[in-house]
């Protein structure tokens, strides 16, 4: 059973699942995770960010009958033309983790000198309610790929992105000072209201 005032976060990466916890905090709603729906199946995503967002929330909406909330994130790196961006969780294959597609990334910038490294997170958050509306909002967070991994919080590409107006890379910051930064950080606080209005219905 779900309570009422109860949004779920649509997503299956466990990095993404704390920050939003951490962004959206409780006060007006809670969240619960997808491991209260086993049998739920993320749907395969595209090449947008805003389409892939509002799949997942209205998706996850639909199927558990409460509002949910989901994203669409990646990498845009300049010196690869903004790759990988929408298919940054895929970016070398399946084969690959988090570790494997970072070595990736610093290979294919191996010649490519610090004036030219820069780069942004972007996310786009997406809220659906079970009627099949949706509320998107979009957060960037520009920087530079370093050239070489440094520090061990965040996940995904967190160790080899250092962030505009810093010295270190985002996975030497606190959780903190990244989620006030992040990407995923702006685009949530963007529709928190939006998310209070859709529990409380
Ligand atoms: P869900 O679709 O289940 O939410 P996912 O990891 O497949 O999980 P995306 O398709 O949005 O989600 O891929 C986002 C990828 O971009 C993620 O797997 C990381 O590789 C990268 N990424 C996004 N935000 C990041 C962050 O804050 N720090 C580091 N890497 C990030």
């Amino acid at each position: 059973m779900i309570a009422a005032r109860e949004v779920v976060v649509a997503t299956g990466n466990p990095g993404k699942l704390v920050e939003i916890r951490e962004i959206l905090g409780e006060g007006a709603f809670t969240l619960c995770s997808l491991d209260r729906f086993p049998e739920i199946r993320m749907p395969e995503e595209g090449d947008d960010y805003t389409e892939n967002a509002a799949l997942k929330a209205r998706f996850v909406a639909k199927a558990t009958g409460r509002p949910a909330v989901g994203d669409d994130s990646g990498i845009e790196v300049d010196a690869l033309g903004g790759r990988p961006g929408p298919h940054s969780a895929r970016y070398g294959g399946e084969g690959l983790d988090d570790a494997g597609r970072v070595a990736k990334l610093l290979g294919e910038l191996r010649d490519v000198a610090p004036a030219a490294r820069g780069a942004r997170f972007v996310c786009v958050a997406a809220l659906a309610t079970p009627d099949g509306e949706v509320e998107v909002a979009r957060g960037e967070c520009p920087g530079v790929i370093l050239s070489a991994p440094r520090g061990a919080s965040g996940f995904g590409y967190d160790p080899v992105f250092q962030p505009e107006g810093f010295d270190v890379s985002m996975a030497e910051l606190s959780a903190e000072t990244k989620n006030r930064i992040s990407h995923r950080g702006r685009a949530f606080v963007a529709l928190r209201d939006a998310i209070a209005r859709a529990a409380a219905r």
